[in-house]
């Protein structure tokens, strides 16, 4: 049953007399989770959004290593509903609608799933706009060894009064759009030389694009981290010690720097990833893409607000931990200064923990991002369903090198796998595990892919509006 807000404020009131984090729990592993249209309150604002209830009348499902996820899905949206189980790579094909010509799952019924659990901080969503309308949830699963560490689920959305279909019709206009009718001659692969360059990402950018990087396409209302905005935040209970922070980027247009403000802040995995782990004040993160971090609260206790700015901006959103009795300042919505652009310096400095095995590559694919008049996004010159799918052999080794000739990054989402970024146009490296990588303007990014599941698996940018207007390809893996 959904909190009031009265409840709401009952409950945190409460929290300050509890010794335990009563907010984060476990579900049974038999879990049936509920979509359905659900009403928020933003900006003082009534709003209509969608919502995934698990068991436990929670966002979404935490479990743990070794459980499935086996129950039923209820559609109570109103709409037909595409939902994507986004991480889990132990789900074959068939276990996700998200693949072509899966169908959808009709409203007022109930479908049936039953596959492993990934471990990790993984998530749901829809595949559609409706996505836009916070129909997506958390959908982790506390590795094996991650300990009686507690845990906080911090989902991040970027909301909009206005219906998705308004927005991407704006968007598609040059009104909507400023970009809309840019003449992008000149802007061709071939008039980059990319392939023979031995330059980072982030000189490339600089020298190819010029002033024209851009991001941040639509005009949102508020930023939302658990559902709230800074001015009236997620006050979530802690105690002196550590903390594992688990972050999901699910706004569909915009990426986050993500800070932990003066708390030490250790990065451990990243897609649900391990990698080595690594200190880090500031943290891009794209959409689709999730970092756990491991903060460590002093033994004096006190507030502390983990945030999350937009890339290029001030405004910025979060969520505030806070021990027992500290007291709770404001935190403004909007930044002193402009966020920098995301880029990959930080995916450089990151190192697999379980890299994949040593072997020779035996296809390489080569995925041109493109953008032409219109808001026309587009792969090889395609846009969705314009080409046939590229293909892989089953179980082969591939390589997929993604190159960015527009003017703002792509956040680039493979279904059903976890690749390994190999290089990042600086040279090969151990990098980490990821299922969505940026590929930031002007960039050259190259992941390796054990293709070891059949099936045709959806590969597109993670951004919704991109993808909605092309960016989408699939490939058949047999
Ligand atoms: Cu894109």
């Amino acid at each position: 049953m959904p909190q009031t807000r009265r409840q709401f404020l009952t409950a945190t009131a409460g929290l300050a007399l509890l010794p335990t984090l009563p907010r984060i729990g476990f579900a049974a592993p038999a879990a049936q989770l509920t979509v359905a249209s659900r009403q928020l309150e933003v900006l003082g604002k009534a709003a209509t959004v969608y919502g995934i209830t698990g068991p436990d009348g929670k966002p979404g499902l935490m479990a743990r290593e070794g459980e499935r996820f086996r129950g039923l899905v209820d559609n109570q949206s109103g709409e037909d509903l595409i939902l994507h189980w986004h991480g889990q790579v132990l789900a074959r094909n068939t276990d996700d609608r998200t693949r072509p010509n899966g169908g959808v799952h009709p409203t007022g019924t109930q479908e049936a799933y039953d596959f492993p659990l990934t471990a990790g901080t993984h998530w749901m969503h829809s595949h559609t706009l409706s996505e836009q309308q916070l129909l997506a949830a958390p959908m982790v699963t506390v590795e094996a060894d991650a300990g009686d560490v507690p845990q906080a689920v911090i989902m991040l959305h970027d909301f909009s009064f206005r219906p998705p279909a308004e927005i991407a019709a704006g968007l598609m206009t040059a009104q909507g759009h400023h970009m809309g009718g840019m003449d992008m001659g000149g802007m061709d692969m071939s008039g980059m030389k990319m392939g023979g360059m031995k330059m980072g990402a982030t000189e490339m950018s600089g020298m190819a694009m010029g002033g024209m990087t851009h991001a941040n396409d639509v005009d949102y209302d508020a930023y939302l981290a658990n559902d709230r905005t800074l001015a009236d935040p997620d006050v979530i209970a802690v105690q002196s010690g550590p903390v594992r922070l688990r972050i999901i980027n699910g706004a569909t247009a915009t990426a986050f720097w993500i800070s932990a403000g003066g708390l030490a802040a250790q990065v451990v995995a990243v897609d649900g990833n391990k990698v080595a782990p690594i200190a880090r004040a500031s943290i891009p993160l794209a959409q689709g893409q999730r970092v756990d971090l491991l903060v460590q609260i002093p033994p004096e206790g006190g507030a502390f607000p983990i945030l999350a700015q937009v890339e290029n901006a001030v405004m910025q959103t979060g969520v505030i931990l806070a021990t027992s009795g500290a007291k709770i300042a404001n935190v403004p919505v909007l930044a002193e200064n402009p966020a920098p652009f995301v880029d990959l310096t930080f995916d450089s400095s990151l190192s697999a923990e379980f890299p994949l095995l040593a072997r020779p590559t035996d296809a390489m694919l080569h995925i041109a991002l493109g953008m032409e008049p219109g808001y026309r996004w587009t792969i090889n010159g395609a846009a969705h369903g314009e080409a046939a799918p590229l293909q892989a052999a089953l179980g082969s080794r591939v390589e997929m090198m993604f190159m960015n000739p527009t003017m703002m990054m792509h956040p680039m989402h493979l279904h059903g796998h976890h690749f390994q970024v190999v290089d990042l146009g600086l040279g090969r490296f151990n990098g980490p595990r990821r299922d969505v990588v940026m590929v930031p303007p002007g960039g050259m990014v190259t992941v390796a892919v054990d293709f070891d599941k059949a099936g045709e698996w959806y590969l597109h940018c993670h951004h919704l509006y991109h993808m909605a207007s092309g960016m989408m390809t699939s490939v058949t893996v047999a």
